[in-house]
């Protein structure tokens, strides 16, 4: 298959309300969206770059000009049979994985809709629904803290993660695991702390957490190895796992017991389930990680996330969640037992309503071969 056109455009979609990390804060989602056309018929991926370099080293505008000048064209030049050919097409480009993966997630769909298979179908999915949480922001202080928490478990949320920093980490983790004994409870660093910071990291074996995410640097594994041998909950990586190869170093240095997913983290779907198969055979257990994504981003997502070794809840919440009205017209409700449904129409499942996607648009292009 060729590849006939290509849209690419970067969005501004506020969220509901600001989400803050260790070290930065996220107000909109600004993504690009990608849009491939073939045969007769599209596909359409999210590539969910933050505004600023806070989380990897991609942004929007780095992102917008690698898709512009390096990754469109190149994939105007392939020739594709599969959607696995486009991570093939990109294998010379370094880095850059979020803008890589915006452009396989479309290719993936627009596979699906053309062979009429679900995403989840294709990537040898085994569950109609998969289980999910909530990520909660730094909050002003615990009383805040408590309140919001308080509104995603009546909204039906059984995992919630908490953002933690120095100065915010052990009360907080200890008053929400106070006032819910039962609640399913992690928390994720972002990379704030050193290893010589390890015996306060070591004071949160206390509360009976699912995982301490990403705690070290976000290119780090030999010193998340180091204090993974000093805490008893298992460490997850996140930042830190950027391919396959990555996945498996952390396994052979026994960096971490569990690994977050993010498919755009490690350019797209192909190396995720890679991660996923790897991570299967050596008994550890790995969960859909998020990036405020779309519906459109969103929906792949969901898709991974019904692979069988995906044994952790995801961090792939209601788009309520996030966003006063999304870019599809399909958006995700949590069900009654904390779970998402798997779309099963073809491709990702997700409809997108162009009308409301313009009004959110602030750039746009397109080309053709
Ligand atoms: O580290 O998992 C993270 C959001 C943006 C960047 C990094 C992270 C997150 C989240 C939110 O924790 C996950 C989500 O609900 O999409
Ligand atoms: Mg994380």
């Amino acid at each position: 298959m060729k590849i006939e056109r290509i849209e690419i455009r970067r969005i501004e979609l506020p969220f509901v309300a600001p989400f803050e990390t260790s070290g930065w804060r996220e107000l909109a989602n600004h993504s690009l969206i990608v849009r491939l056309q073939a045969e007769g018929a599209e596909g359409w991926g999210e590539a969910p770059v933050g505004a600023g370099p806070w989380y990897n080293e991609e942004t929007q505008a780095t992102a917008w000009v690698m898709a512009r000048q390096i990754l469109a064209p190149m994939l105007l030049e392939a020739s594709i049979a599969r959607p696995e050919d486009v991570d093939t097409v990109f294998t010379r480009v370094r880095g850059n994985r979020m803008a890589r993966a915006g452009f396989e997630f479309a290719a993936w769909d627009l596979f699906g809709r053309l062979e009429g298979r679900s995403l989840s179908a294709m990537l040898g999915g085994t569950r109609a629904q998969v289980d999910v949480g909530v990520s909660v922001g730094v909050q002003p202080d615990i009383e805040a803290l408590l309140r919001v928490v308080s509104a995603y478990v009546e909204a039906g949320y059984r995992r919630v993660k908490l953002k933690i920093k120095p100065g915010w980490d052990i009360e907080p983790t200890r008053a929400v695991r106070e006032t819910w004994p039962n609640l399913r409870l992690q928390v994720d660093a972002n990379s704030i702390y050193s290893l010589d910071q390890a015996d306060q990291l070591a004071q949160l074996d206390a509360f009976d957490l699912l995982l301490i995410e990403q705690p070290l640097a976000h290119d780090d594994i030999v010193d998340h190895a180091k204090l993974q041998r000093r805490l008893r909950t298992p460490i997850c990586l996140d930042e830190s796992i950027v391919s396959p190869e990555h996945a498996r170093w952390a396994i052979e240095l026994q960096a971490c017991g569990v690994i977050n997913i993010k498919p755009s983290r490690v350019g797209g779907l192909t190396a995720a389930r890679q991660i996923h198969a790897m991570c299967a055979e050596a008994g550890i257990p790995v969960w859909c990680g998020g990036m405020l994504e779309t519906g459109i981003g969103r929906a792949a997502n969901v898709a991974l996330a019904s692979l069988p070794n995906f044994s952790l809840p995801g961090d792939i919440s209601a788009s309520e969640r996030y966003f006063q009205r999304d870019v599809v017209r399909s958006p995700f409700v949590l069900n009654s037992d904390s779970t998402l449904s798997v779309p099963t129409a073809p491709g990702t499942g997700a409809e997108v309503d162009e009308a409301f996607l313009d009004s959110v648009t602030l750039e746009k292009v397109d080309l053709t071969r």
